[in-house]
């Protein structure tokens, strides 16, 4: 009754296809994959829709490497109890910080000790909200061990002890921490080198320079009556980039005021929430 919990490895090829006892330091995947450790009650969601599409296939060629630890196989006692009643009343159940602390340090054992370059995080909508600054921040770590909460959440106590960032996707409530972890993991490998196959399209995103985007479209050129505006039919394409602009202020003044100010606060064009390159040369604006 007190083995080792075992971590599963995921994607086409593992090192280690017997996930015995993790022999620490021997597991790296070759050239700087990113590795991910997800800490969860049910690993089986894992990875999921992370197996699809580009992110499954940079799986597959140990771009990252994604490892489940299934947080019930920390529990110390014979029905695996991972959760108990809230301290005060109330209803739910909350997640036991002895547990949840043996899941962490498990999975933190052959991480960096420079937490800068691989944190653990909680997803909770009690978190600071996600960025794509912070996705950008770390997609330039080594690694990032995240953990799933059930239940009305994690004791207190464990996320203080074992310095936990909380990050959230949104103002609204899930069941589980997994969907969210699976987003953020979506988030940051596809801007891992190798992953996306055009580069430069993570750059010209306009969302990247604090804006939404412009509207987009594609043949036929008159779908139920509607046509394509003409101007992207021209081939002027100083003057589409324009009229993109000018799309993507007007959207996001109407929709997200928020962005906006800063936007203009930080004088336009700049990298979105990153205040190194705040204060570039404006253009025109009403
Ligand atoms: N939950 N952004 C409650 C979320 C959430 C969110 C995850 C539900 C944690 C305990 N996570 N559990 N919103 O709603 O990240």
């Amino acid at each position: 009754m007190s083995e080792t919990p075992k971590p599963r490895s995921h994607g086409m090829f593992s090192a280690r296809p017997t996930a015995g006892p993790k022999p620490l330091g021997t597991d790296q995947a070759p050239g700087g994959a990113f590795r991910v450790k997800v800490l969860t009650i049910f690993p089986e969601l894992f990875p999921g829709p992370l197996a699809a599409s580009l992110t499954g296939k940079a799986l597959a060629e140990r771009l990252w490497t994604l490892e489940t630890l299934d947080i019930r196989r920390f529990a110390r006692n014979k029905h695996r109890t991972v959760d108990d009643t809230p301290a005060g009343g109330g209803p739910g159940m909350v997640m036991k910080p002895d547990v949840v602390a043996a899941a962490i340090d498990a999975a933190q054992a052959d991480a960096p000790r420079e937490r800068a370059r691989w944190p653990v995080i909680y997803l909770s909508p009690r978190g600071r909200p996600l960025t794509q600054a912070r996705v950008r921040e770390l997609a330039a770590g080594e690694g990032m061990t995240l953990l799933c909460g059930r239940f009305e959440g994690v004791d207190e106590r464990v996320l203080e002890a074992r310095g936990v960032e909380e990050l959230s996707l949104g103002d609204f409530v899930l069941t589980g921490g997994e969907i969210p972890a699976m987003a953020l993991i979506d988030a940051v490998v596809r801007l891992r080198p190798g992953v996306l196959g055009n580069e430069a399209s993570t750059e010209e995103e306009s969302f990247s320079r604090g804006l939404l985007e412009h509207p987009h479209y594609t043949r036929p050129q008159v779908w139920e009556g509607r046509e394509i505006p003409e101007i992207l039919l021209s081939g002027h394409h100083a003057r589409i980039a324009e009229w993109r602009r000018a799309q993507a202020e007007e959207l996001t003044k109407e929709r997200r005021p928020d962005l906006w100010r800063a936007y203009r606060a930080t004088g336009g064009d700049t990298e979105q929430s990153d205040a190194k390159t705040a204060g570039r040369a404006g253009r025109k604006r009403d």
